[in-house]
């Protein structure tokens, strides 16, 4: 069993049933000219937390803890991209459109990989996902099923639309949750820190927070 100190109790987990899940750490999101950028975003904000990320992961892979990326991605045609989804607001580039690192958000296409640092490996889960949330007609929670996973630890990007959205509908279908808080980043500080908040307020109803010096260390320990 491990044990993290975080908010608002300790976090006990046993890694056999947990899964690492890395939200969305993809050019698209951290990198000039991708989809965040076209939003009118500073995603150099988002870059700084990849060192943070690597260490957990290395722990965690040192474990053989099981690890998922997920991608957020649409099929070339845009068959599973709402127009909702696609119109919505004046970004410079939308989502199917050519940019510098290929078609924004479309799978395949070069801004659609995950940084290399944080490059999947043989073994892990990777989830291409059309919406905000990892579980929505992704088929993920009958992968975690059938590897017996009850708790999930999350790092990625951002911290308040596609983290947040996949934690709160991991927390509904029964699994205890962690976010690593330097291993999650919003283009807003102010909303990383009311989601962090949010989530392990009134007795942890999405989940649990804490430094990934804490986790690092229930992991050594
Ligand atoms: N715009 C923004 O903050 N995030 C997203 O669009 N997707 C993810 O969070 N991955």
């Amino acid at each position: 069993m491990t044990r993290v100190a975080a908010t608002p109790f300790a976090f006990d987990f046993d890694i056999a049933s947990t899964a690492l899940v890395i939200i969305d750490m993809q050019r698209d999101f951290v990198e000039p000219g991708g989809f965040g950028a076209s939003l009118g975003n500073d995603v150099a904000l988002l870059q700084a937390i990849i060192p943070t990320c690597r260490r957990v992961l290395d722990a965690w892979r040192a474990l053989d803890g099981l690890v998922v990326h997920t991608r957020e991605s649409h099929l070339p045609d845009l068959s599973d991209c709402p127009p909702a989804k696609r119109l919505r607001g004046s970004p410079t580039l939308r989502i199917g459109d050519a940019g510098p690192m290929g078609r924004v958000l479309i799978a395949g296409e070069p801004g659609n990989q995950i940084v290399p640092e944080l490059a999947p490996v043989d073994g892990e889960i990777v989830i291409d996902k059309p919406g905000k949330g990892a579980f929505f007609d992704t088929g993920l929670h009958e992968s975690l099923q059938e590897f017996g996973i009850t708790h999930l630890v999350f790092m990625g990007v951002t911290t308040e639309v596609c983290v947040q959205t996949s934690m709160r509908e991991a927390n509904d279908r029964g699994y205890d949750c962690l976010l690593v808080e330097d291993g999650t980043e919003s283009y807003f500080p102010g909303f990383k820190a009311a989601t962090l908040a949010m989530i392990a307020a009134q007795g942890a109803i999405v989940g649990w927070t804490a430094p990934s010096a804490a986790l690092l260390e229930g992991l050594q320990a």
